[in-house]
């Protein structure tokens, strides 16, 4: 540059410096698409990573599941308990931590059994929700719109019950089912439940196929089993409690026999001792992030073959019992 006049000497350096200025827009432009490319890639092997573990814990679950049926077939005695499903388990696994617990869906009152398969309401387990949500202090919803949900005709039941017309009246307007529930879920969708309230429901209802689902005494929660009957007093249900934990019932004559529940009386419609569905629900911790897998399982207790009904990766309150470290 020694010989160009000095007016050159100067564009050539201003063009250097305008050439240095666009590649590093480039330069710094490429790198952040990079970084964010890395991240998303990140995000998407750590998510299937988590799906990963949460699957293997399904698994681990089903076979779990497997050897307490085959071990009731050996003694031909099908009996199913709280004492494998009471508690959720905590375990750390490679970069990851795992929260797992099992539900026994028939420990809860099955919603869809508030009607029968005729399409009539069935009173028996009308009056059983009645007492649950008495027992809960459910305010924000009847279990009479519960029912109107399901039938499929447009009479209300009783003085609660809303049929399509109340619901066309709400904005934005939409109308009931008509058919029995898919999904827990749904009891979001009944005008004016509260958040509370639908929380503390979960605990003690399922979504189960219609009319072929017992309850089972041995594993119900405490306001399913006060929900038999409205002579059961707080301490009773206790000793009844006391009662399965040292001995469950073996079938429902014996629970039947039982002085309490005699005296108590309990209709024993609709109830037996071992379950068939259960599920697995899975919490795993993977860098930061948070995975959920709940798995329906149906266990057929005739000849102990499993089936995934379906796999839910949306449900927020997983992990409720009181955990232990393995
Ligand atoms: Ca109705
Ligand atoms: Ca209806």
């Amino acid at each position: 540059m020694k010989n160009l006049p000095k007016r050159q000497q100067g564009v050539a350096l201003m063009l250097v410096i305008f050439i240095f200025a666009l590649v590093s827009i480039l330069a710094v432009g490429m790198y952040n698409r990079q970084s964010l490319f890395i991240q998303t890639s990140g995000n998407v092997l750590a998510q299937s990573q988590a799906y990963e573990y949460a699957i293997a814990s399904e698994i681990y679950g089903r076979r779990l599941l497997k050897a307490d049926w085959d071990e009731d077939k050996e003694e031909n005695e099908f009996v199913d308990d709280l004492e494998q499903t009471s508690n959720s388990i905590i375990l750390p696994v490679e970069e990851a931590f795992l929260e797992a617990q099992f539900n026994d869906l028939q420990g809860r009152l099955n919603l869809n059994d508030l009607v029968l398969l005729d399409g009539t309401a069935n009173e028996l387990m009308v009056k059983r929700f009645k007492r649950l949500f008495d027992r809960l202090s459910i305010e924000t919803i009847k279990v009479d719109v519960l029912l109107d949900w399901i039938d499929d005709n447009q009479e209300p039941s009783n003085i609660e019950g809303i049929e399509d017309g109340e619901y066309l009246s709400l904005d934005p307007p939409y109308r009931n089912a008509g058919q029995p529930f898919k999904h827990v879920s749904e009891l979001l969708l009944l005008p004016n439940i509260s958040q509370a309230d639908y929380q503390n429901l979960l605990l003690h209802v399922s979504v189960l196929p219609q009319g072929r689902v017992n309850i089972n005494v041995n594993t119900a929660t405490k306001e399913v089993l006060q929900s038999l009957s409205d002579k059961l007093s707080d301490s009773q249900i206790e000793e009844l409690i006391g009662q399965r934990e040292n001995e469950p019932w073996k079938d429902i004559e014996s629970f039947k026999a039982d002085p309490l529940v005699q005296s108590a009386g309990i209709d024993d419609k609709y109830l037996g001792v071992y379950s068939e569905f259960f599920e697995i629900a899975t919490l795993i911790t993977l860098a930061d992030r948070k995975s959920r897998l709940v798995s329906v399982i149906y266990r057929n207790n005739k000849d102990g073959v499993m089936q995934v009904l379906f796999r839910d990766q949306g449900q927020k309150y997983l992990i409720t019992k009181d955990k232990i470290a393995l």
